[in-house]
């Protein structure tokens, strides 16, 4: 019988080069078989990192304009996922997308940092703010520097106790999400994804062989995959694991054609990994 895909409201901005935000939500949940619906918070000639003088266009004005169309036309999401934002006030619009759409799935990637530094375009105002999107959210998913951020400890932790890892779980889960999620946690030299379920009191990782070169917009693609995994169906590790092998595959693919790296990932030879959705089950329990 006909199924209707899931829908999910993404609120992330759109770069035009470098393979993040929107540019690369959209083809990782399209390949998932969602239909990804942008509220674009920006639009950028390129991602923040290491292309110079960015030509960004602030859309905030959009976002509750946008809102109220949906509401006039009672168009229904099964997921609000929200990303990067491009001003303090985005951080309000999307509390009315979250309260509007209250039953459905909220996912907040609270997009501010990676590898101890913030983005370019993340004030300290907009930092302070995040703390109340993570606090209506059903699942979060911060890399380790935007975990440590969230909850006010220095950001730059290079090598983490399991023990340490499990407090940010809870801790950041006590804040609000049911579901947490923190990616690139190095551990006894191992790197891994981490999460926590707070339902059912369980702490999952999924480890991954490092690869020496970061790609901006991987944080994207994860939150992406993970969260249309979720959508079908998949338990929590399953969908991390998902996430994970994925990642590794498109990271180890990108590396072998030792491309400039600010160009991000080669999703495009990747997504046939997504599309025919092998069965795994490559996690450990904490
Ligand atoms: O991948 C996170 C991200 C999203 N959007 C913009 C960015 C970055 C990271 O650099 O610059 C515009």
């Amino acid at each position: 019988m006909y199924q209707k895909p899931a829908t999910v409201a993404a609120i992330h901005d759109l770069s035009g080069v470098g393979r993040c935000s929107l540019s690369v939500i959209l083809p990782t949940m399209s390949a998932q078989g969602i239909q990804v619906c942008p509220v674009p918070t920006a639009i950028l000639s390129t991602h923040t990192g290491g292309f110079g003088d960015v030509v960004l266009r602030d859309l905030t004005d959009y976002i509750p304009s946008a809102l109220e169309h949906y509401k006039r036309l009672d168009y229904k999401f099964d997921c609000v996922y929200s990303g990067f934002l491009a001003s303090k006030e985005q951080i309000d619009h999307c509390l009315e997308f979250f309260e509007h759409y209250k039953n459905s799935l909220k996912v907040v990637d609270p997009v501010m940092a990676d590898n101890g530094k913030p983005y370019k375009t993340c004030t300290a105002e907009l930092r302070s703010r995040m703390n109340e999107l993570v606090e209506i959210a059903d699942m979060i998913t911060p890399n380790i520097t935007e975990a440590a951020m969230l909850l006010g400890e220095a950001p730059n932790q290079p090598d983490v106790t399991m023990q340490k890892i499990k407090s940010y779980l809870v801790r950041l889960s006590e804040i609000g999400p049911k579901i947490v999620v923190i990616t690139s946690v190095f551990s006894d030299g191992k790197a891994y994804n981490v999460g926590y379920d707070r339902e059912h009191s369980k702490f999952w990782r999924v480890p991954y062989n490092l690869i020496n070169a970061s790609y901006p917009g991987t944080g994207d693609v994860f939150a992406s995959v993970l969260t249309g995994s979720i959508l079908r169906g998949d338990s929590l590790p399953i969908a991390m694991n998902r996430a994970t092998a994925f990642l590794e595959f498109a990271i180890k693919t990108t590396y072998s054609y030792s491309t400039d790296v600010r160009d991000g990932i080669m999703l495009e030879r990747c997504l046939n990994f997504l599309i025919e959705n092998p069965t795994l089950c490559d996690y450990e329990q904490m």
